[in-house]
Parts: structure tokens; C-alpha cells; sequence
């Protein structure tokens, strides 16, 4: 039976788009199964039908249903151990795990001030200290990163993996508020944007009609 992602719009929802890129640019072959986020009553209990959380996104394999977006790439991780999701060696794969734990939990003001919305038009918007923070420490990640990991590829910890689906929702926050960041991190941005199933989430988000008052800011 094929693996089934239920997901909410590919314009606003940042969660949704780690698990998807991660079985995307992996070529792992899924069912999408789309409900329009915060609608009403009717997509809510869709949405309930598939994972108690009643959050996407959720991975549904077989009588297995994974929620919440780095339970699902972990998952996809053991599920798929030919794809190298994580780095091979344990000290990469340990500094993987930090990393991509400490996007899942924190970075907090970032994502308040620049919420994912791929139509925005690209412009800066004054920001807190604490966004700003965040900004910088997101920066010393990526820039740490290439300087250890470069010479295995273009992206964190070479091919692209768990944790660069992690972070790439951040790569469309820093691209539409137009965030400046050193050469290095920029370098791996577009890497991302090149990406060819970024690209494919890119185009859909911004072809979608559905707008969500709250996450729009102008
Ligand atoms: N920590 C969760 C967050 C999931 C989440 O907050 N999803 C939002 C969309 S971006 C959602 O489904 N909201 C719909 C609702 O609450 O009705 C994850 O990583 O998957």
C-alpha cells in the first residue's frame, strides 16, 4: 500500500513541507492527501479522521500513522535507511539531530515575524532583537556546516538530508523578508532554491488560491 501524506497548503504550511521534500527529493513514491488548513468545522474533522492531533502534517503507512514533521522524517529514516536521511557516521548524525531538534523547537520569534508565505512579495519588515538573534544563530548553523561538511556536497551535511528538509521552510522566510546572510549561507539557499522538488513545492504554493487572513501581513 503506498505511503499516504496528508498535508495543508503548500503557501503557508512550513510543517507540511519538511516530510514532503524529504519523500520528494528522495524519490520515495507517496499519496498526497491535501486539506486546506483553518477553513472550518468540515476540513478540521478530515484532518481528524487522519491523525488525532488533528495538525498536519501526518504520515499514514499501512495501519502506522506518524504525526508532527520530524516524528515523520525519523520515521521515513529507518523506513528508508538506503536513502542516508541522516549522515552515515554518528558524529555527523549526532550533530544533524541537534540541529534539526533545535529548528523543530525554538527560532520561535523568527517564525512569528516571518511566517512562511511563498506569494508575499519579497521585502524586508522591521524586526525584534530576538528575531534577529535567531537570524544570526540560523546563519552560524549553515556557515558552520559547509565549513565542516562542504567537501561532501552542496548541502548541511552533504546530499541532501533530514535536516536540510528541516530548515528549508526557513530558506523561503529569509528569501520573502529579504534577509541578508553571509555568502556562505546564502550559497546554500540557493542550493535549496535549485532543488528541484523545492522548486515543485515552490511553483504549487504560489499557484494556490486559498488565502489565510492570519498569515498574511500586509
Ligand atoms: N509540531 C508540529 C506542528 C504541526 C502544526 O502546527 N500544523 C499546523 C499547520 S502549519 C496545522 O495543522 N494547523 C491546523 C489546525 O490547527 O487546525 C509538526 O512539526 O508537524
Amino acid at each position: 500500500m503506498a505511503l499516504k501524506l496528508v498535508i495543508g497548503n503548500k503557501n503557508y504550511s512550513s510543517w507540511s513541507m519538511r516530510p514532503w521534500l524529504a519523500l520528494r527529493a528522495n524519490h520515495i513514491a507517496f499519496d498526497e492527501v491535501f486539506i486546506p488548513l483553518y477553513t472550518g468545522e468540515a476540513d478540521k474533522q478530515r484532518l481528524l479522521s487522519f491523525t488525532h492531533s488533528g495538525k498536519a502534517p501526518a504520515l499514514i503507512d499501512g495501519d502506522v500513522t506518524i504525526w508532527d514533521s520530524l516524528s515523520i522524517i525519523e520515521y521515513l529514516a529507518e523506513r528508508f535507511p538506503e536513502k542516508g536521511l541522516w549522515p552515515e557516521d554518528r558524529a555527523s548524525r549526532a550533530h544533524a539531530r541537534s540541529i534539526s531538534a533545535e529548528m523543530h523547537s525554538g527560532f520561535m520569534a523568527l517564525r512569528y515575524e516571518c511566517g512562511m508565505n511563498l506569494r508575499r512579495p519579497v521585502g524586508a519588515i522591521p524586526l525584534s532583537a530576538d528575531a534577529r538573534a535567531n537570524i544570526a544563530r540560523i546563519e552560524q548553523i549553515w556557515v558552520e556546516c559547509r565549513a565542516r561538511y562542504g567537501k561532501r556536497g552542496p548541502f548541511l551535511f552533504g546530499t541532501f538530508g533530514a535536516a536540510d528538509a528541516m530548515f528549508a521552510p526557513v530558506v523561503h522566510r529569509f528569501r520573502t523578508y529579504a534577509i541578508e546572510v553571509a555568502r556562505q549561507a546564502q550559497n546554500y539557499m540557493d542550493t535549496m532554491m535549485a532543488l528541484p522538488a523545492f522548486a515543485e513545492w515552490t511553483q504549487a504554493g504560489v499557484a494556490e488560491t486559498l488565502i489565510i487572513e492570519k498569515f498574511e501581513d500586509d
